[in-house]
């Protein structure tokens, strides 16, 4: 079964060319033989992360958005609060999932205000920024991504 994957990079200086996190994330997609339809990055403003989060859910065929950045403590960090904008309902176990697996790895990852939630049949999650805290998050959580994107079919 294949996965149709966006993702939104909020960040402030990346460009989609010095988004490292992202293009790492569309390898990993890549290697589960999934799908990535879309990448942009975005600043960190609350409207425009909703904004892109409301166009890559309504206006694709995406079934799982995936953010990076912008859930930390810093004030910019507004992904979690954008994400709930859009949102239907949370997902909380999928955050509790990166959560877990990243506490294992290292104790900034309580840091973490990531959220997930569905908006229709398309799930939201918030991925860290870092290239290597991204790829971790990711590997906490793919194992269940097929069934919960079966589930929302
Ligand atoms: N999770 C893992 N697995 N590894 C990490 O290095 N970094 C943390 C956390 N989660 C980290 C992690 C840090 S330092 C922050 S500030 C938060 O993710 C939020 O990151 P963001 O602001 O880039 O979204
Ligand atoms: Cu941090």
């Amino acid at each position: 079964m294949t996965i149709k994957f966006a993702i939104i990079t909020c960040s402030d200086t990346r460009t989609l060319e010095t988004d490292e996190a992202g293009q790492k994330l569309e390898e990993l997609i890549a290697e589960q033989g999934w799908e990535c339809i879309r990448r942009v990055v975005e600043m960190d403003e609350r409207p425009f992360i909703a904004g892109a989060l409301l166009d890559a859910c309504d206006n694709t065929d995406a079934d799982v958005v995936l953010t990076c950045g912008g859930s930390g403590l810093s004030l910019r960090d507004v992904t979690p609060e954008a994400t709930r904008d859009v949102a239907d309902r949370e997902v909380p176990g999928i955050a509790e999932a990166m959560r877990v697996h990243s506490l294992a790895i290292t104790p900034f990852a309580m840091l973490s205000r990531a959220i997930c939630a569905q908006r229709g049949r398309t799930l939201i999650i918030n991925l860290p920024g870092s290239t290597k805290a991204a790829t971790e998050n990711w590997e906490g959580i793919v194992a269940a991504l097929p069934h919960a994107v079966k589930m929302m079919a």
